[in-house]
Order: C-alpha cells, then structure tokens, then sequence
C-alpha cells in the first residue's frame, strides 16, 4: 500500500528541572506539619481534619514515580506557597506552552525529516490549555512559518492519542498533506501539591508527532497507522473544575475542586477493565492478538495499572521491552505518557511489527492506535 497513512517522526522535550519523591515529600510534610500546628485548636475540636504525612516509599510503590519534570520548579517546594511560580508573560512574548510545543515540534520535524513547508495543520492537544484564544495551536504554528490551519482539542488523558486519530482521518480523507500533533503538558499549575493523595502524580513534559502520506514519509522509522479506536464514558472519578464560569460562580477559582483530584482506587478498578476490553475489541477487528504485538506504548498513570492491563492481555506479566515504562522518570505526564513510550521505545522494531500505542482515563477515555512499523 502506497497511500497509508504514517507516523514519520516523533519529538520528547522535558524542563530542565525535576524533581524527586524525596524532595516533594519533604516539602509536604513540612507544609503538613505547619499546618497541623497553626490549625491545633481546630484539629483538636473535630472542626478541622490533619493533614496526613505522605512517603517517598509509599509513592514508588503505589505509582511506580520515582520523581517528575517540572516547567518551573521554583515555588513546588516552598511551604509556603506549594505552586510553580510562572511569571505571566506579556501578550506580545511566546506562551509558556507554545514554547514548550515548539521544542517538541522541532525534535518531531527533524525526526520525520521535514519542515514546516511540508506541514499543513497543527493539533495542539492536551489536558489543559493556558488560555481560551487565539489557539495555542494558531500561535505555535505562526512561529513556525507553517501555513494552513491550527487547532485546539482538550481531552484529558486522550488528548493525543485523539488528535492522533483527527489526524489520520485528515490524511486519509486528503484534506491535510502533513499534521503536527503536539501535546505540551504542562500539568504543575493545576496540581494540588497540598493533597497528600495527588501531590505525586504529575510531571511536566512536551511531546510531538508527524502525521503524513506514506508517499511523502522520507526518514528512516515509519509507522504505518493500521487503524484507531475510540470509547468514551462519563465518569466524575477523576475531575478538574477549574473553567471560565467559576468568576459568575462567586466562587474561590483555585479551591481544591478547582484543581485535579480524583478517586483514584475506584479509577483503577474502573478503567483497567474497560482497557483490555477496548484493546481486544481493537485487535480482533484485524484478527490480531495480544500475542501478534510487539510493542506496547501504553499509558502512563500507574505502574500497576499497567502491568494488570498486560497481564489479562498477555496471561502474564509484559517485559519492559515489550511494554516500556517511563513512570518512573517522568510521572504521569496527562496524555502524553504513551507519546514518550514511543518516542523513546520504537527505533528497534522491524519491518512488518505490530505496536499498539493506547492511552486511558480523564473523562472516562480511551484511544488506540494499531502501527506497524514500514
Ligand atoms: N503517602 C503515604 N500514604 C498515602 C499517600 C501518600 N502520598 N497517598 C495515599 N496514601 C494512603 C491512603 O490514604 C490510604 O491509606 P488508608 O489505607 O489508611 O486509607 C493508603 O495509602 C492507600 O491509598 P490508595 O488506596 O489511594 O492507594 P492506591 O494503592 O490506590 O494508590 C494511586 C493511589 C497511585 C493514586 C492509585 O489509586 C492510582 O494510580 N489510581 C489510578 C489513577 C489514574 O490512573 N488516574 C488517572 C489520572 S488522570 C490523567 O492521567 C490525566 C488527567 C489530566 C491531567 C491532570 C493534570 C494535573
């Protein structure tokens, strides 16, 4: 088949900062401590609840996170104030994310050894954007010189396994010649680094994706996309209620609702199952098993959620060749923890190898795409 679809070219750029379980935990307890004393009276009546302790072994071991990237480590760790300190840029200055896009986008270009005269859309997708409009998408792809169009799409965890798709439906329908897809994570602003259950979570990162006609793919590791999939279902288990209205609301807009926070047991009970069903579904539709894959770029919320997802794919546990994990280094970075896996895990694989890039949570979400490898 000449006319597939492709991925050409994939780029990961993390902050120079990050930080470790060890640092965030001892900032934490500090901040419990203070807290547990300036609010003593309260605590002691019952109006008030302790905050609990957090442990850097606890986290390692319920997440697989060993320590995360952030935009802007300053502020994390102060007690006193537990949030990056970003300083707002002037309208005429780059965004924050459009910056972090951009160093991703160039590393994708490279790699699928274009430029911007071949692209014709930019997707900026993620968890979160840093404002409404003009698009982030519009902005990255004026400081590139790209000409055609740029969009903005949310979806959470599946933000870039969903733009993925919109993607590859816009080559193969022959409306775009070349689609950047890029997913620049910025997700410490809305961490609550108070909360004891999610302060871990998260890290920083940008990653980003060529998407073109096989007939125009020229570099050297091309993934023909096979076919997506996609499934949605309403869950309020994982929320962020942080959104334009909250200033009619009369409401505080940075309370803790306002911020990521979720059930995260019920997450994992929830959302692994409906997981091996969605890739199974996927697989079958090409006769394909579990066994036929090569390489698993899986999600990157939870060690643990991973290696139950392989597990009843597989009957048992998947290598770490097999099913990469990059938890441990960079967190759960929202939806670009499958983009890393790839960016850092596909260069090995042979012609004819089928991978299976998938992403799942927020929303609930789930997205898949079936590769193999030109
Ligand atoms: N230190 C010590 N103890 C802790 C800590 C801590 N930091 N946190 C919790 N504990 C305690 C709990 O209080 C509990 O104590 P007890 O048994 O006394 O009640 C005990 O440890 C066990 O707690 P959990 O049951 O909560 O622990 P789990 O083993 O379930 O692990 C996890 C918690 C790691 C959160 C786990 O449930 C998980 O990962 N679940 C799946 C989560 C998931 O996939 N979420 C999706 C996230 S959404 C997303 O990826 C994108 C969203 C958009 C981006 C947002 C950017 C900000």
């Amino acid at each position: 088949m000449t006319n597939s679809v492709v991925i050409s070219g994939s780029g990961l750029w993390n902050p120079p900062h990050s930080i470790s379980n060890e640092e965030l935990v001892e900032a934490y307890n500090a901040y419990a401590q203070q807290f547990n004393a300036q609010n003593g009276d309260a605590i002691e009546a019952g109006t008030l609840s302790a905050k609990p302790l957090s442990s850097a072994e606890f986290i390692q071991k319920a997440s697989g996170i060993r320590s995360r990237y952030c935009y802007i480590k300053d502020g994390v760790l102060d007690i006193n104030r537990m949030r990056p300190n970003i300083p707002e840029r002037p309208e005429e200055a780059l965004s924050d994310q459009a910056e972090m896009a951009i160093h991703a986008a160039k590393l994708a270009l490279k790699a699928a050894n274009k430029t911007a005269q071949d692209i014709d859309v930019v997707i900026v997708s993620c968890a979160y954007t840093q404002r409404s409009y003009p698009a982030l998408a519009i902005e990255v792809q004026n400081a590139l010189g790209i000409k055609g169009f740029g969009f903005d799409m949310l979806v959470a965890c599946s933000a870039a396994t969903f733009a993925l798709h919109r993607a590859y439906e816009m080559i193969s329908a022959g409306t775009a010649k070349g689609v950047l897809v890029i997913n620049p994570e910025l997700t410490s602003p809305q961490v609550n680094y108070c909360d004891r259950d999610s302060h871990f979570i998260f890290g920083d990162v940008a990653t980003a994706m060529v998407v073109e006609n096989a007939d125009t793919a020229s570099s050297q590791h091309v993934f023909e996309i096979v076919s997506t999939k996609a499934v949605t279902q309403f869950s309020n288990n994982i929320r962020s209620n942080f959104g334009y209205v909250s200033r009619a609301n009369d409401v505080d807009p940075y309370a803790a609702d306002k911020l990521f926070h979720q059930e995260g047991r019920k997450v994992f009970k929830e959302v692994c199952p409906m997981a091996v069903v969605h890739i199974s579904e996927h697989l079958a539709r090409h006769e394909l098993t579990s066994a036929d894959i090569k390489r698993w770029w899986l999600h990157q919320a939870n060690i643990n959620m991973n290696s139950l997802i392989s597990k009843k794919l597989l009957g048992r546990e998947a290598t770490l060749e097999e099913a990469p994990i990059v938890l441990d280094q960079y967190a759960n970075t929202a939806s670009a923890g499958s983009i890393i896996a790839f960016s850092l895990h596909h260069q090995d694989l042979q012609a004819g190898d089928y991978g299976l890039l998938c992403s799942f949570g927020a929303g609930y979400s789930i997205g898949s795409l079936l590769v193999r490898k030109k």
